[in-house]
């Protein structure tokens, strides 16, 4: 396997960062995760897009213009002769001093880590997943706005790991108003009588390619959406529930804090999703 590091392709032996990195001390950094399908990367400029921002939020100064960025992720799947994979792009702030602050920190660092992908097992889209919400609440905006993808996720790996711990394997995170915001690495999406709702951005949700994706097909299949703040009665009462994420595609959703969703089954409108998201994802991206 070839790691992209700082301009160069290293062997995933010699791919090191310095322990003095502020990526590595204080989850000082910024990521993406991208998929790529037949060869063509899932909308790039989207991820690239939100990467700048992200960075933006948290005033790093990315090291490469999003032209430079688009073509080292490409090259990076050409390296590992990749036509179906998941790629990592993780900028960190670079290596600095012990101390919180970032002066003295840099150059900052770009890693580009184009692997396969382990996906939730075939029969769980067919059978759906079950999940449940957990006590840890999705970080309040004020603190650090939800919507920066940065490599500081201990507030949803805690989700996580509460949730396996009592046999689940995704957890339902809410905000500190007790709405729903998403899932430790998913959005969420519930289908009512008819219309399909999401929670809004300002729920504690990330702006999901994915959750983009779906808000097209919904537009494209003439399904009414509305993104509106969420109770997990919401999710209890729903007909249906699926939820969306670059790693998950779109999965039904049949189990919520051990309520049936609608049949306890994966909904009609959830499987016309998935099929639409599934012939659509080679359609929208960057050849490599
Ligand atoms: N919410 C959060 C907090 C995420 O991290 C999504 C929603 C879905 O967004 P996209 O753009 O992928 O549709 C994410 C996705 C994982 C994992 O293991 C997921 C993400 C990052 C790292 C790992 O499921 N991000």
């Amino acid at each position: 396997m070839k790691i992209y590091l700082n301009g160069k392709f290293v062997d995933k032996e010699n791919a090191k960062v310095s322990v003095f990195d502020h990526g590595l001390l204080y989850g000082d950094g910024v990521f993406e995760g991208i998929r790529l399908y037949s060869g063509c990367v899932f909308k790039l400029d989207e991820h690239l897009e939100r990467l700048e921002f992200s960075a933006k939020a948290i005033l790093l100064d990315l090291p490469m213009s999003r032209e430079e960025l688009a073509e080292a992720v490409c090259e990076c799947c050409r390296q590992n002769d990749l036509q179906d994979g998941y790629v990592r792009l993780v900028v960190t702030r670079g290596p600095g001093h012990l101390g919180l602050s970032p002066d003295g920190c840099g150059p900052a660092g770009v890693i580009i880590i184009a692997d396969n992908i382990q996906l939730y097992p075939e029969v769980l889209y067919e059978t759906g997943l079950k999940i449940i919400t957990v006590p840890t609440r999705r970080i309040n905006a004020a603190a650090l706005p939800p919507a920066v993808k940065s490599l500081n996720y201990l507030n949803n790996i805690l989700a996580k790991i509460e949730a396996k711990k009592v046999g689940f394997q995704e957890a339902l995170m809410l905000n500190d108003k007790g709405e729903v915001a998403e899932c430790t690495g998913d959005n969420v999406f519930v289908y009512s009588k008819g219309v399909l709702y999401t929670p809004p951005l300002d729920s504690g949700s990330l702006r999901g390619i994915t959750r983009g994706t779906v808000m097209d097909i919904a537009e494209e299949l003439n399904v009414e959406l509305r993104e509106q703040a969420l109770t997990r009665y919401d999710l209890w009462t729903a007909d249906e529930c699926f939820l969306t994420g670059t790693a998950a595609e779109v999965i039904p959703c049949v189990e919520v804090d051990h309520r049936a969703v609608g049949s306890g089954q994966p909904g009609e409108i959830s499987k016309r999703f998935i099929s639409r998201f599934r012939e659509k994802v080679t359609r929208v991206g960057r050849m490599i």
